[in-house]
């Protein structure tokens, strides 16, 4: 049903019911596009805010993206109908709309491209999408082979809604001169202002074919008919009706009526997006639709998808493992650190982390980041909610909430740019508030730091106003007095992060500063939080711990005891009795849960989160971020069979049963699966299939430092690998510093790591001095 190809390059399903809702994504820096393998599609491109070429057939909601996305029979797609003109049998590719129970079908997502095979009535249908690597398009590919040995009359018919533009102004007609569908529309707006904003908006839809079609449709009502979407009646016309659409829903339908002799085969190309007008519909038709334009544009891309491969490359005895790790980690880190989900306004802890992840990618892009956000830090010293990346954009949504976490990011993603690159220049680099005041990145952490520490009660507990990580947790403390716990312990874990700094800078004082500052939140916890086997959430405004054992709901969090350890608030002896709650409580055999048990219903003193699904997002699913952290933290303290184990459930498979649960392709991490595993067993495990999620970078922090154990630091790679036990060895590559690793970890018999180079025994599992452009070879023993 679901296998990767061989040289691991692609994942193909074979099955268009088992997992209908399986998908793939490609992206640029101005756009993206998620396809579902039936055919279904979310596309949106930056103007600067993200738009849409290809809509909803009614009013649709702006929101940002959203998880576990359900489609519908008129849902945005791309599709071919396939008549036989003879018969007057129809089916369609890749299975949408007319849902025929095709006879042979594959959805083969790369990395660069997706492709879909389908076959029926003695009739082959390729389709591939890809997209340029600056511009804003779909580049389709739509191939059809008679697979008889006698000559038939066969309809081609790509299908492409363009839905509800605009409520103020539609209209689509065919092009002859352009050689496609043209659809126009004025973006809705209501203040005169806004009319100056959209003025240069790319409010047209095109559709371009590369030979011109025998006819076409672009009124999606005259498409369809009494038909329907099953079977319009235009379609079972002889011809489409050359309509226009004026005021009406517009559409993109054209018909190839083609005979082909047996085993004969017909190649189309399209062009598909937004555009501002005419003049660059042409321009983006020269440039691409032909067969050397589309053959440019897939080596470029491929070229910059191939930018973000990574730096680390695993053999282990798990080989759908290897595959992801090697292939699909890397690709979701770049994309998240490549566009910023595509936001202007990127919520600061989601910036910090997914450029964190760029560490490994492209450092230097991590750097900018620093000194971007830092530019929009507050006078007091707090971090914005999110940081502006374009002009004139602003603050929405989540982000005009007030959450006190995101001070917390800058040591914590710092400690990643820093033990990958040893660029301590950084943090002499100057930076300008928006007060006018210049900062040294230095000065920048330690104002963020001194803020967390003065944003605590009188307990020294750290307020949590209307949220921290957990985005919706928003009337624990809204009446100003509500604390959190997690923010606490992170409060001192970043502020034990940032005093090793300071020390490294030899600024002995502030490093003594900070130290004292985390060793006054994790007592504060201690006194206040700890539960007697686990640490509680936090405190209301009337001053009601939860968390606790005696909350029937919401008993047990995972992010407190996960950072307590990192923070050092958890003496070795809470942190076993922890592990065996969390093991107890919060496990499931798709991941560990967030918290539980989910709530069932508001509870108005901690808020939103409480409201949402049970078992769904931040309401105890296996939400993947506060899973990693959790996972993360367990390699902190050699606990690798724990982490491993973890690590291998946020990823769908290997068996069919576990795919179709997830209902997910092992080509991403998703933000959650569902939880409340006792409640509602028949919808835990299900893939939200967003794949906006800062859990990805992490993840690639816990395979190369955790796993591979090999981190680097201010002279150095260190080696401390934590294979799981029942693994004998593992070969890893791994860049670092712009040299090459090629390490051949095994099990020996040695008390601690021992790593040999050139055939003799480092004195410490550490290697310095490190040449850019050399290749090192180091065997390395790890204990049995
Ligand atoms: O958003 C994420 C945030 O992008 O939720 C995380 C948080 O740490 C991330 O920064 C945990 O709360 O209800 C809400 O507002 C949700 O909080 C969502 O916005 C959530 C979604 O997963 C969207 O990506």
């Amino acid at each position: 049903m679901l296998q990767p190809t061989d040289d691991g390059e692609r994942y193909e399903l074979t099955n268009a019911t088992a997992m209908p809702k399986a998908d793939g994504f490609l992206w640029n820096q101005k756009m993206m596009i998620q396809v579902t393998c039936r055919g279904y599609a979310i596309a949106q491109f930056m103007q600067p805010e993200p738009a849409k070429y290809a809509h909803a057939p009614n009013l649709e909601g702006k929101t940002f993206m959203q998880p576990e996305q359900s489609y519908y029979s008129h849902h945005p797609g791309r599709f071919v109908y396939i008549k036989d003109a003879e018969t007057g049998e129809l089916f369609s590719a890749p299975y949408e709309p007319v849902r025929a129970p095709v006879k042979r079908f594959n959805f083969s997502v790369g990395k660069s491209d997706i492709k879909w095979t389908v076959e029926h009535l003695n009739i082959r249908v390729e389709m591939t999408l890809s997209l340029p690597t600056h511009d804003v398009a779909e580049l389709w590919t739509i191939k059809v082979t008679n697979l008889s040995n006698r000559r038939r009359k066969i309809c081609v018919y790509p299908y492409f809604p363009i839905g509800n533009m605009s409520w103020m102004n539609q209209s689509a007609q065919y092009s002859v001169d352009l050689e496609g569908i043209v659809a126009s529309s004025v973006t809705p707006y209501q203040k005169a202002e806004d009319y100056f904003k959209n003025k240069y908006f790319k409010d047209k839809t095109y559709f371009l074919c590369e030979k011109p079609p025998h006819s076409w449709e672009t009124m999606q009502q005259a498409f369809e008919g009494e038909g329907g979407l099953h079977a319009p009646s235009a379609v079972m016309d002889p011809e489409l009706g050359g309509g226009d659409a004026r005021y009406e829903t517009p559409t993109a339908a054209v018909q190839y009526r083609v005979p082909m002799s047996g085993g004969e085969s017909v190649e189309y190309r399209f062009l598909f997006g937004p555009a501002y007008d005419e003049a660059e519909i042409k321009a983006m038709r020269t440039k691409y639709l032909n067969k050397e334009g589309f053959a440019k544009s897939a080596r470029d891309y491929a070229a910059y998808i191939e930018k973000g491969r990574g730096c680390l490359h695993i053999d282990t005895p798990d080989k759908a493992l290897d595959n992801f790790v090697n292939n699909w980690l890397p690709r979701q880190v770049y994309y998240h650190g490549d566009v910023n989900r595509l936001t202007t306004d990127p919520q600061t802890r989601n910036y910090l982390q997914d450029n964190m992840g760029m560490t490994f990618i492209k450092p230097e892009v991590t750097r900018k980041a620093f000194i971007l956000a830092l530019s929009q830090q507050e006078t007091s010293g707090a971090m914005p909610d999110g940081i502006l990346l374009a002009k004139g954009a602003e603050l929405k949504y989540i982000n005009q909430i007030p959450h006190t976490d995101h001070c917390v990011w800058l040591p914590v993603t710092l400690d990643a740019y820093l033990a990958e690159t040893a660029d301590y220049g950084l943090l002499q680099e100057k930076v300008t508030t928006a007060d006018g005041k210049t900062y040294t990145v230095f000065e920048g952490f330690s104002r963020a730091m001194e803020w967390l520490l003065k944003t605590r009660d009188e307990r020294g507990l750290s307020y949590i106003a209307q949220g921290d990580w957990c985005d919706p947790m928003n009337m624990v403390g809204w009446k100003g007095k509500g604390v959190s716990g997690w923010l606490t312990v992170a409060t001192a874990y970043a502020c034990n992060l940032w005093a090793g700094v300071c020390e490294q800078q030899g600024k002995a004082q502030l490093a003594a500063r900070f130290r004292t500052g985390a060793r006054e939140a994790n007592a504060a916890v201690n006194t206040h939080l700890w539960d007697g086997s686990w640490f509680a959430r936090g405190i209301t405004d009337d001053n009601v711990v939860f968390g606790t054992q005696d909350d029937k709901e919401g008993r047990i969090w995972l992010n407190p005891q996960t950072w307590s350890i990192l923070s050092g608030a958890a003496s070795a002896k809470q942190t076993a009795k922890m592990i065996l709650q969390v093991e107890k409580q919060l496990y499931t055999p798709y991941g560990v849960t967030m918290f539980a048990p989910p709530y069932s219903k508001m509870r108005e003193d901690v808020g939103r989160v409480t409201q949402k699904y049970a078992g769904s997002a931040e309401n105890g699913s296996v939400y993947n971020h506060a899973g990693i952290f959790y996972i993360y933290s367990l390699y902190s303290i050699g606990e690798s069979d724990r982490a491993y184990a973890l690590l291998r459930q946020m990823l769908p498979g290997p068996s069919d049963e576990d795919y179709v649960q997830r209902g997910q392709l092992p080509i991403y991490i998703p933000n959650y699966y569902r939880g409340a595993y006792h409640e509602y067993p028949r919808t835990a495990g299900r893939s939200s299939r967003l794949f906006n999620t800062g859990t990805i970078t992490w993840v690639y922090r816990c395979f190369i430092e955790g796993l591979c154990g090999l981190k680097g630091d201010a002279e150095g790679l260190r080696i401390e690998p934590q294979l799981p036990s029942s693994w004998k060895g593992i070969k890893v590559t791994r860049l670092f510093r712009g040299a090459k690793f090629e390490v051949d970890i095994r099990r020996g018999d040695v008390g601690e790591v021992k790593v040999k180079y050139e055939g003799k025994l480092l004195p410490e599992a550490r290697f310095k001095n490190i040449v850019p452009g050399t290749t090192y070879q180091l065997a390395v023993l790890v204990p049995q």
